[in-house]
This record gives structure tokens, C-alpha cells and sequence, in this order.
């Protein structure tokens, strides 16, 4: 190979590494929703405007959850995709759960959707559905 060929060829696998790089950067993008919605209207409103309600599938997941809430910590619910304990709006497999202490406890047998609570770090707790609150969408893979 001449010093030409192999030139081109350095700059194409640089080049086909910071696509790469930045599509894995693109891959997980978290949006918090400042809009109080139902659960099922966040949910409408992820799957139109975003990808779905956010999933936390493993301890990465639910350090870039908690990142998000630390910005707003006013907020004292938030949903996120996780209806009746274990089914994720994406249809998501994991055994990755974090419910707060006592949850969840389907309070009044009509708590089927699940928030995160800034007051404890991020833990999960059911709600009633029909609660307006902010949510957690995210875009991408
Ligand atoms: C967390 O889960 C996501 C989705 O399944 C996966 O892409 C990612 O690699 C996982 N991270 C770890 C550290 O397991
Ligand atoms: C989750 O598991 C179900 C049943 O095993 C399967 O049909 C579905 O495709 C899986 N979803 C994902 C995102 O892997
Ligand atoms: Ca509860």
C-alpha cells in the first residue's frame, strides 16, 4: 500500500469511528416533560413526540435518571414507563427494579403506574394513573 492509499484509509476509520461514537451519544437521550399529564397522556405524548415513556432497566439507566432530577427537584413525582409493577410502555425485559421502602403497595387497590420520587434519590413508587404529573420521555434507540 502507498503512503496515499493507506492515508485515506486512517481517515476513513476515523472517520467511521466518530460516526459510531456519536450515534452511541445519540442512543439514550432523556427529555423531561415540565407538563402535568395523566400517565396514559404522557404516554401519548412520548410516543408522538419522542419514543415512549423512559425506561430504567439497570443501575446505568437509573444514574442518568436520577442526573435528570437533580435539575428538578421540585418536582415531587415524575412517571416514568412502568405500568401494574412490570410491564415497561416499550415493552422492555429486566429484573432491574428500585421501589422505595413500603411500595409498591397499590394504596386504595388503584395504583397501577409508577413514578419516581426525587425525595428518595429516584426510588419507584405506584401512583394512581390518573394523577397529573411531569414525566420522563426518551428519544432514540
Ligand atoms: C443497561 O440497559 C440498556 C438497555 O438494555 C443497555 O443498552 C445497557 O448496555 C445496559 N447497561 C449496563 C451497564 O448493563
Ligand atoms: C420481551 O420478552 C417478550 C417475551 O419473552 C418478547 O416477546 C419481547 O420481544 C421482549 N422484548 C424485548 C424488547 O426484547
Ligand atoms: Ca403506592
Amino acid at each position: 500500500m502507498g503512503y496515499g492509499i493507506r492515508h485515506t484509509v486512517s481517515i476513513i476509520v476515523l472517520l467511521s469511528a466518530m460516526m459510531v461514537s456519536r450515534r452511541q451519544n445519540a442512543s439514550a437521550s432523556y427529555v423531561f416533560v415540565y407538563q402535568y399529564k395523566t400517565w396514559t397522556a404522557a404516554q401519548s405524548y412520548c410516543r408522538e413526540h419522542h419514543t415512549d415513556l423512559v425506561s430504567i432497566r439497570n443501575e446505568t439507566e437509573h444514574q442518568k435518571i436520577q442526573d435528570l432530577l437533580k435539575n428538578n427537584y421540585y418536582y415531587y413525582y415524575v412517571w416514568i414507563g412502568l405500568y401494574r409493577t412490570r410491564s415497561w410502555s416499550d415493552q422492555s425485559n429486566s429484573s432491574f427494579s428500585n421501589w422505595r421502602t413500603g411500595q409498591p403497595d397499590n394504596a386504595g387497590n388503584s395504583e397501577y403506574c409508577t413514578a419516581v420520587s426525587f425525595s428518595d434519590s429516584g426510588s419507584w413508587t405506584d401512583e394512581n394513573c390518573n394523577t397529573a404529573s411531569p414525566f420522563i420521555c426518551y428519544s432514540g434507540e
